[in-house]
């Protein structure tokens, strides 16, 4: 039987789960196009690659699959790129698809001519030119399987458009291998995890992105309550703590600061996360181990003598520290004025244990962290990722809605952060992707700001100007409400959390950042 590459990839997808693509049309991906929409493919559409990006890592982050998205050629790979790097950052899967000219035609000038492979390479696990129609479906399948395996990450194809209207008999389709996962956890391994531990005094356990995707995390959870030690996560990874636990002390590597757990604790376990500039690169000479798995075996070993001292030490120091991050808010607080703790008090009342909520922005993403993920930190919240990245949130909004179609989803975003692809609420709200933004707005790039304040007495390219996002969201087909009063918010986004649709919550606040003195 023949069909065009672009047809065996669709169904190839298919076969793969894969009912949607976000997209941005243009130059070089009609075929696919075409296919996809032929065989009740979804596209999702966009008005920023950047958004299109987003949604397929967003996607990622949050279910672990590859989220799927694709581009036309030249400069808008460069837009792409910023969320294919946000991927690559947090080792999330996604597929990043990019059309091209004909094949005989690249590199001889042709239209947006550019080695869109080498570009994305860098930023990517795997990045090829399909130059061989047969070998579409396998080579996709090798890229999927390259971004689903450990450490995760993005894959890129660029697929000329002769190369996706080349018609290919199904004889002549060169197939993927499935390749087997990676043999579990050894009993010598937790045996010796084991031992460490027993001999630690005041071991900490750190909890990383990978333990989400792993989902071993309600086992670590589980075995840190019944040895008593506490666990927390670096600011920014995927959380692993969907309820509350005694065993969960909150996030580690805050610019805003932490408990300080790290610096006194003589025995540090890396459960799935990475070493980096959050945990100072471990350069503490703290002794260290490595365990992504076996936490059961590891509960189930022998009745764990309880460190709980150092427990509720850990546990003493971050309600202290919390604590003291509230006196700061206080102290910035202007009378009659909103502090951006209010918007953070108002979530914690309203959002549904099972809600989604994702951060972005600066001082605002702070606040969020140090006081609302203190408790429990879930996989299914979406924070920016390792990146930092600032403007992922309406993309990533999308694609929780994508991933979910019943959860609610709350965005909380800072002004600056919100306007990076405002224009995606208009694809937002044509395409029934409905979620609640509350967008704090101090007219500034708060965080930065404080920065400045702190180190040169003054802010430089650090101020924005008024927007009305209430009218904005309402221009772009979205609902829009201001609020003013403190004792409002609560009552606007809960319910806006119950009206469907996309709703633009606009809260006008004053206040600074939570590492401020
Ligand atoms: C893409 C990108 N550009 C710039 C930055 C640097 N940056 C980090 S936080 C921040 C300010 C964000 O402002 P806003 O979203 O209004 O949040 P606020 O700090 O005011 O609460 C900036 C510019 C970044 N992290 N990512
Ligand atoms: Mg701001």
């Amino acid at each position: 039987m023949k069909r065009t590459a672009a047809e065996w990839l669709v169904e190839a997808l298919r076969e793969r789960g894969v009912d949607w693509m976000a997209a941005l049309c243009g130059h070089g991906l009609d075929p696919l196009f075409d296919a996809a929409t032929r065989a009740g493919m979804r596209l999702i559409d966009t008005r920023n690659e950047q958004t299109a990006a987003y949604i397929a890592e967003g996607y990622g982050r949050l279910t672990g699959k590859p989220g799927v998205c694709a581009t036309s050629s030249g400069v808008a790979v460069a837009n792409a790129l910023t969320g294919v790097m946000n991927a690559w950052f947090d080792q999330a899967p996604m597929l990043y698809i990019s059309g091209s000219a004909n094949l005989p035609t690249l590199g001889l000038g042709c239209f947006q001519d550019l080695d869109q492979a080498g570009v994305v390479k860098p930023v990517s696990k795997y990045s090829h030119l399909v130059d061989t129609p047969e070998r579409i479906v396998q080579m996709f399948d090798e890229a999927w399987q390259t971004a689903c395996a450990p450490p995760r990450g993005p894959v890129h194809l660029m697929i000329p458009m002769d190369v996706q209207r080349a018609e290919v008999d199904g004889a002549a389709l060169l197939r993927g291998n499935t390749i087997p996962a990676a043999p579990g956890v050894s009993a010598e391994a937790v045996e010796a995890a084991a031992r460490v531990l027993r001999a630690a005094g005041r071991p900490l356990i750190i909890a990383g992105s990978e333990l989400h995707y792993s989902g071993e995390g309600g086992e670590l959870i589980a075995f840190a309550e019944s040895a008593g030690i506490p666990v927390q996560t670096p600011i920014w990874d995927r959380g692993i703590c969907p309820r509350d636990s005694e065993a969960f002390v909150g996030v580690i590597g805050a610019a805003s600061g932490d408990p300080g757990l790290l610096a006194d604790s003589d025995c540090v376990v890396l459960a799935g996360a990475a070493p980096d500039y959050r945990l100072g690169y471990l350069q503490t000479g703290v002794k260290v181990i490595r365990l992504d798995r076996g936490w059961k075996q590891l509960r189930e070993k022998q009745d764990w003598p309880r460190t709980s001292e150092w427990l509720e030490e850990a546990r003493r120091r971050r309600t202290e520290f919390a604590a003291r991050i509230r006196t700061c808010a206080e102290a910035q607080r202007v009378e009659g004025r909103t502090h951006a703790i209010d918007v953070i008090d108002a979530i914690e009342k309203v959002l549904p244990a099972e809600g989604t909520l994702l951060i972005d922005g600066g001082s605002i993403g702070q606040w969020a962290h140090q006081l609302l993920c203190r408790r429990r930190y879930p996989g299914y919240w979406l924070p920016c990722g390792r990146s930092g990245v600032v403007g992922f949130g309406i993309g990533g909004a999308m694609a929780a809605r994508l991933a979910d179609p019943r959860r609610p989803v709350l965005l909380l975003s800072g002004d600056g952060a919100f306007t990076f692809n405002v224009a995606d609420l208009e694809c937002a709200s044509r395409q029934g992707l409905s979620f609640v933004a509350v967008v704090a707005d101090d007219q500034c790039w708060g965080i930065t700001h404080s920065g400045h304040l702190r180190q040169y007495g003054q802010g430089m390219a650090t101020q924005l100007g008024a927007i009305p996002f209430d009218q904005l969201a309402r221009s772009l087909g979205a609902n829009g409400v201001r609020v003013n009063k403190r004792e409002e918010i609560a009552g606007a986004l809960d319910s806006a959390l119950g009206s469907g649709g996309v709703t633009v919550i606009h809260v006008p606040i004053v206040g600074g950042n939570p590492g401020a003195d």
